[in-house]
């Protein structure tokens, strides 16, 4: 499986790439950085760490309710050369960082070992210690500003994993993390949906585990799967409470195949091949095009009202509906995090408790048909049904299907202090009315889409039928459209220039065109037939309002043709 395997430790680029085409294309943006690291800090690389973005084709906002997502890895990525810092005798950890990008000004930074405050200390020692795991006192720190997004802190973010995960024992081991030299530059736009963030993260994570030497030493346990729980957490820190596929597509991707990622019961990534070639042959049916409405969505500044909402949104719906199941105690002690059920998890005792002879991990055929009964259940979320549950006045403005925060605090069975402590106490969020109805309805039907989308695949590719493809094309162009209105209306996520887009893509000659990403901005991808992706991408280029008065270069920076792309891997150079 995918998640087992090591991370590809390459020296010659020839093995990283699906064509000789595409290495030899890269090996001119890795020549480049290379030099550029030599001018900078006067002497070569080490390693070049590489990270693709990727683009989710169908599966959004439901990662992180642990529902399976459906992206593939793209060929832009953010390379990263890195070098131990001559000579050595910096602080153990220093690190200077340096961006191609000239707006993006060189920093410099060392890890402090902190002594973690003494009552956080006594609670996590106990509970390491319940684990048999060695518990230290003291952790690493660097400063991340999260009010403001500041290139550095996502190296910084990467940093962290590393230095905790690896370098934990320095105190008393004296095994000090190297002092770094380090060198970015990338081609994923930011900002638009395709996870700069997160091939940043991954990059850095990268970065940081080749200079210390951590990819070549074995027995460390260092595999892919291992890499994206690491990038996952390290990117919390930076304030976004992220699912995990970005993370997962970026790491686990490969050339040729989309990706079917779960992650409940726990991570799992299958290759499922995309039936955009007519069978039998390597002729292509249809490509995805990516389309960036030059809308830039600013995740970490607007988490509260938006991503970090639509999370804690979830889970509280999670809640209302284990209550209404009445899932015993037990249940809310076995979730990924006690006491904090997810969707996954409550759908899951759902059809455990519906079917009595199924037993985890529900098997997927029951999992589709355990969805679309869960999802009668759903319309006991809206406000006015719950209002009315509890006997809570309703509102003046009766379509109002939100609830406020006081009454999902009563219709919780929690008392108040232990209520904010387990939703709001992590992460900083702002509504008058918690719309969990909508988001739980987007939630479960983007589910039964993803499930769909990837039926008619497998299908596709089982069939030993030749010729056309074009029905099941058209069939993943509507779900892709679905998946669009749901994000649109139910989950809010959209924006007017994104629903315009896509609107414009799908008169274009797209069978089927979506948000992609977290949205409020950033790209949309479309399923195009490839004997009409010329005369799509032209009258995208006429039509979009944004796009008029760009240049030629920024415009095919902004709508381009994308094929799923090889996965993170590190570069070692030799001599
Ligand atoms: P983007 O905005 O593309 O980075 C974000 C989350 C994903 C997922 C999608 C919505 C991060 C790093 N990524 O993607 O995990 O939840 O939104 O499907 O926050």
């Amino acid at each position: 499986m995918a998640a087992q395997l090591p991370i590809p430790l390459y020296t010659t680029l020839a093995d990283a790439f699906p064509t000789s085409d595409i290495a030899l294309k890269h090996a001119a943006r890795f020549n480049d950085l290379a030099q550029e690291f030599e001018h900078r800090f006067g002497h070569k690389p080490t390693y070049i760490a590489r990270a693709p973005g990727r683009v989710n084709l169908i599966g959004e906002h439901i990662d992180y309710a642990l529902f399976g997502v459906f992206p593939t890895a793209i060929e832009q990525d953010i390379i990263i050369a890195c070098a131990p810092h001559e000579p050595s005798t910096r602080d153990p950890g220093h690190v200077n960082a340096h961006n191609v990008t000239p707006k993006y000004v060189p920093q410099s930074f060392t890890p402090m070992l902190r002594r973690r405050a003494d009552s956080i200390a006594k609670q996590e020692k106990q509970e390491e210690e319940e684990q048999g795991n060695l518990y230290l006192e003291s952790d690493w720190h660097l400063d991340i500003d999260k009010r403001e997004l500041r290139w550095e802190s996502y190296v910084k973010a990467g940093y962290y994993g590393v230095l905790n995960n690896y370098f934990s024992a320095s105190s008393t081991s004296g095994v000090h993390p190297k002092p770094a030299d380090i060198l970015v530059t990338g081609n994923v736009p930011p900002g638009s949906g395709v996870s700069s963030s997160a091939a940043m993260v991954v990059a850095s994570t990268l970065a940081f585990l080749a200079v210390n030497g951590k990819l070549e030493q074995q027995g460390n346990g260092l595999t892919k799967g291992k890499l994206v729980s690491m990038a996952v957490e390290n990117e919390k820190r930076v304030g976004v409470n992220s699912g995990g596929m970005d993370q997962a597509a970026s790491i686990l991707g490969t050339a040729n195949s989309a990706l079917y990622i779960s992650f409940y019961p726990s991570l799992a990534a299958e290759l499922v091949t995309l039936p955009t070639t007519i069978p039998g042959t390597k002729e292509e049916e249809a490509v995805f095009v990516i389309t960036n409405s030059l809308v830039v969505s600013d995740k970490v500044v607007g988490a509260k009202t938006r991503y970090n909402l639509r999370v804690v949104e979830t889970l509280l719906a999670a809640r209302l509906l284990a209550i209404h199941l009445s899932l015993p105690a037990s249940f809310y002690e076995s979730t990924v995090t006690p006491n904090r059920p997810t969707l996954r998890e409550v759908v899951s005792a759902f059809i455990l408790q519906y079917y009595s002879g199924a037993t985890e991990p529900v098997p997927e055929k029951e999992l589709e048909n355990g969805l679309e009964m869960f999802l009668d259940m759903v319309e006991v979320l809206k406000g006015e049904t719950v209002r009315e549950a509890m006997g809570f006045p309703q509102p003046e403005d009766e379509s109002e299907q939100g609830l406020k925060i006081e009454e999902i605090i009563k219709a919780s069975g929690m008392d108040e202090a232990t209520f904010r402590e387990v939703y709001l106490s992590w992460v900083d969020v702002e509504a008058t009315y918690f719309q969990l109805y909508k988001r739980t309805r987007h939630i479960i039907t983007e589910s039964l889409r993803v499930l769909e989308f990837r039926d008619l695949c497998l299908a596709a590719s089982n069939a030993p039928s030749s010729g056309s493809n074009i029905s099941t094309l058209e069939a993943l162009g509507s779900l892709m459209n679905g998946s669009q209105e749901s994000c649109s209306k139910l989950y809010e996520c959209s924006c007017p220039e994104l629903d315009q887009l896509t609107r414009i893509c799908r008169e274009s000659g797209a069978l089927g065109s979506r948000l992609s990403g977290a949205g409020w901005g950033g790209c949309a991808v479309s399923l195009v037939p490839a004997s009409e992706v010329t005369t799509f991408i032209q009258s995208v280029k006429e039509r979009y309002p944004g796009y008029q008065g760009l240049s030629e270069e920024k415009l095919n920076e902004a709508i381009f043709a994308t094929r799923p792309a090889s996965g993170a891997f590190v570069y070692k150079l030799t001599e």
